[in-house]
């Protein structure tokens, strides 16, 4: 790890303009992680620009400070104007299927190959790139962004701590999952003390939901069913009632499927999404010693020991009869 930021500290040493991403549908903590890795680059005197694949969801916008670009920007060209950028940091990308076309439009537009700086915590990262920063002991991308600053000297702005805050608060289900621990507790106290307003952040996330989302919730908490003796439950959501349930916009379903472990006795929980009439989007979670990382991927999907997720071909019923096989064996 320190050998692998001193590279890091190196290589920005030769280049000027960085892309700072992260994977596709970006969550809090790859959200808070760009932000607050621009902040810091910035600070070291580089010019950065964020490339993602997808927007930025709603909740956490006001962790935005200036904007940030989408690889379908039909722009995104004017920042190649004025040179090349030499460098790509992926933050919080674990699985290649989620890394998105960041680095294919670069490679296309410039012909170039850029120093790609691969900075995660998850255990199912290949390790792809040139650098490569991961400690899958973290809590988050954003408490490795903060070592990295911590590393280079780079005092945090206030609102730099609020976005690596944010990626903290997130991965750690609010300090509630296994993560939680000395390092974390310790990154979120430092983040305080450069700034961060923990009930601001908390309050921005989690208690200003869209009422679609309310009723989402009421509907998926009434899906939920017991298998394996009650040692698994299983919430689904056809395409057709997610249309209905939320007509317009983007569907916020963060966080629903840690109901499914909350049900007493349950050790492995899932939240199937049917995306399309073809495709079934499962994401798992654990409490005890189910390693749903394993599960999610021996499916082609990866993540962590207790959250994990997988993109499964099929419809509904034949996904979660899919699933169920594979979890039952790990019980
Ligand atoms: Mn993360």
């Amino acid at each position: 790890m320190t050998e692998s930021i001193n590279e890091f500290r190196t290589a920005l040493e030769q280049v000027e303009k960085v892309i700072v991403t992260t994977h596709i549908n970006p969550d809090g903590d790859a959200v808070g992680s760009v932000l607050g890795m621009r902040a810091i680059l910035e600070k070291l005197g580089k010019k950065v620009e964020i490339v993602l694949n997808d927007e930025i969801p709603p909740k956490y916008r006001f962790l935005i400070d200036r904007p940030v670009r989408l690889v379908s920007d039909p722009d995104l060209e004017e920042i190649m104007t004025d040179g090349a950028f030499e460098m790509i940091v992926y933050l919080d990308a674990s699985e290649r299927e989620r890394i998105g076309s960041v680095l294919e439009w670069y490679q296309g537009r410039s012909g170039q190959n850029p120093v790609i700086v691969n900075v995660d915590h998850h255990v199912s990262n290949d390790g792809f790139g040139d650098i490569v920063i991961i400690d899958p002991t973290r809590s988050s991308a954003a408490e490795l962004v903060l070592e990295i600053a911590e590393s280079l000297d780079v005092d945090l702005t206030p609102q730099a701590a609020d976005q690596l805050f944010a990626g903290v608060l997130t991965d750690t289900g609010c300090f509630q999952y296994s993560n939680t621990n000395v390092d974390s507790l310790r990154a979120a106290g430092s983040l305080v003390e450069a700034g961060a307003t923990p009930s601001r952040v908390a309050d921005r996330i989690y208690h200003q939901r869209a009422l679609n989302f309310y009723r989402l919730l009421g509907y998926l908490l009434g899906t939920m069913d017991l298998h394996h003796g009650g040692r698994t439950c299983v919430m689904t959501l056809p395409a057709g009632n997610a249309k209905a349930l939320w007509p317009e916009g983007e569907m916020d379903t963060e966080g629903i499927v840690d109901y499914t472990i909350q049900v007493a006795d349950v050790e492995v929980g899932i939240f199937l999404r049917e995306t399309t009439p073809d495709t079934c989007r499962a994401s798992l979670r654990s409490r005890g010693g189910v390693n749903v990382q394993k599960i999610a991927e021996s499916l082609g999907g990866g993540g962590h020991a207790g959250a994990a997720g997988c993109t499964l071909k099929g419809t509904l019923d034949e996904t979660r009869e899919r699933l169920l096989a594979v979890v039952e064996k790990r019980l």
